[in-house]
């Protein structure tokens, strides 16, 4: 396939992203979603739900390291996880990497991607057949109103929250979340670009704030998600998140105590956006 490209369908982004494509290796409609899976010269295979691009095979640690390792790290004793969305596995694969982790449950409200991901991305699908891990397909806003008290970290590794992915940045949501978790639980969600989606952040941010005592805002960089810088808002019952409570082991490509503290953005500018001193 010479010069064949595939064009993002973004809802969001202002610009769009073009990928050269050298195959098509999936294509189909399932009862949620559009599932695409390409391959790309310099990102190997990637995955596309409703026409934007989830992930690619070289990239991908960027973000799952980021969303799984800062909240479970900022916990002193993850033993219990869920995760909401993430049917590629990647976030579950880093969150399986934590010895104390004893059960990792993910729910995510489609199976076509999961068993699209077992076919098409082994490095990434690996943690579903560890035995610690529970998969439910059922729609996570559902799924977490009947949990209490019950996870030690909570997180969304969703799609960007419009369609059935918008519910996940609600009010009765974040009080949902709350009450699944444990005392001394930690809440992480994927949030989209710092620049171009600046205002959602803020949403996002002050809504938790209504629900969680502490409340953060951290980052990486996405080379595939428009705008590259990505944010993640993190909220927490206790424990403060800004460092890790403990010697980070985990085998990791990026994610380091360093890189941790590294991620949150300083005081100073962080107060300034959430008070809308701060625009781009
Ligand atoms: N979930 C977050 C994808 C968001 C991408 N959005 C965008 N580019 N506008 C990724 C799933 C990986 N486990």
């Amino acid at each position: 396939m010479k010069d064949v490209f595939f064009v993002e369908r973004d809802p969001y982004a202002p610009i769009r992203h073009q990928y050269p494509v050298s195959r098509v290796l999936h294509e189909e409609k399932s009862e949620y979603q559009e599932i695409l899976v390409l391959e790309s010269p310099h990102f190997g295979k990637l995955l596309i739900l409703d026409g934007v691009v989830q992930l690619d095979e070289r990239y991908e640690f960027m973000y799952h390291e980021f969303i799984a390792h800062v909240p479970l790290y900022a916990h002193p004793d993850p033993q219990e996880v869920l995760i909401i969305g993430g049917g590629d596995g990647g976030t579950l694969r880093e969150v399986l990497k934590h010895e104390s982790v004893k059960r990792a449950v993910l729910v995510d409200i489609d199976r076509r991607v999961i068993e699209v991901s077992k076919e098409f991305f082994p490095t990434l699908s690996s943690g579903f057949d560890d035995p610690r891990a529970t998969v439910i397909n059922e729609d996570g806003y559902k799924y977490i109103q009947e949990c209490e008290g019950e996870f030690d970290v909570v997180i969304v590794d969703s799609t960007d929250p419009v369609g059935f992915a918008h519910v996940l940045t609600t009010e009765d949501f974040f009080r949902f979340v709350n009450r699944a978790l444990k005392e001394e639980g930690i809440f992480t969600a994927q949030t989209e670009s710092l620049h171009y989606h600046l205002e959602m952040v803020v949403r996002i941010q002050k809504t938790l704030k209504k629900v969680f005592p502490v409340v953060d805002l951290y980052t990486s960089v996405v080379p595939i998600y428009a705008g590259y810088w990505w944010t993640y808002s993190i909220a927490s019952k206790k424990h403060p998140v800004r460092e890790p409570s403990r010697e980070v082991k985990v085998s990791t490509k990026i994610y380091s105590e360093q890189m941790h503290r590294y991620a949150f953005l300083p005081e100073d500018l962080y107060g300034r956006i959430l008070e809308g001193k701060f625009s781009f």
